[in-house]
């Protein structure tokens, strides 16, 4: 059984959000057409309180991009995104939602980020996707979404470590690139983990 994850796949990742990756919004009607595809089809949002540890408004004389040390590790400094319940946190309007059996939020604890759609980033809790997988008999998961370099990566390689068969579909993924080549350079990282790329032409049905 195979499963199609679609990662945070919302307002505040596309053109005019708050946190926009470039084409963000490409990657939507690809979504679409892949999800006919599938048995399952799941879907992540980054889901946080306003006062997020993530964001440089929380932290005095930082800004967007810094990298500051959190619970012991480097984290990334970005602008206000995905606040819980605000229009930056639904997802893109033309994204179709009624094929997805369950939504997985993440980022709500304040005090740490959560990258992947399985665990915040000290792997302490867990969002229940991964039980929610392996008790339905998934076997193999397909990663798309935003942003190739921060959640489609982290999911992707949490999805790896669970011993899920993974495959990225790379053409329907798209990369914040806070530096250039960073989207290259993390499905590289993924490849080497194990994942295997492909394009959604290739994923059958
Ligand atoms: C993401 C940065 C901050 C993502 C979420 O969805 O890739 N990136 N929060
Ligand atoms: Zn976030």
């Amino acid at each position: 059984m195979k499963t199609l994850i679609l990662v945070d796949i919302q307002n505040d990742f596309c053109p005019g959000g708050a946190l926009a990756v470039p084409e963000g919004d490409a990657v939507v009607p690809l979504a679409n057409a892949l999800q006919q595809r599938f048995d399952l089809v799941v879907a992540t949002q980054d889901w946080h309180p306003p006062e997020h540890a993530s964001f440089a408004s929380q932290h005095a004389r930082r800004e967007i991009g810094d990298v500051i040390e959190l619970r012991g590790a480097p984290q990334v400094l970005w602008p206000d995104h995905c606040v819980a319940s605000t229009p930056g946190a639904q997802f893109h309007p033309q994204l179709e939602t009624e094929n997805i059996t369950r939504v997985f939020r993440k980022g709500e604890n304040r005090e740490i980020d959560s990258y992947s759609g399985f665990y915040d980033n000290d792997h302490r809790r867990s969002t229940g996707l991964g039980e929610y997988l392996r008790e339905r008999g998934v076997e193999q998961v397909y990663i798309c979404g935003l942003a190739t370099d921060y959640c489609v990566k982290y999911t992707a390689l949490d999805a790896l470590r669970l011993g899920f068969e993974t495959f990225v579909v790379a053409d329907v993924c798209r990369g914040v690139n806070l530096r250039e080549g960073d989207d290259a350079a993390a499905l590289r990282a993924m490849e080497e983990a194990g994942a295997k790329i492909v394009r959604s032409e290739d994923v059958a049905g």
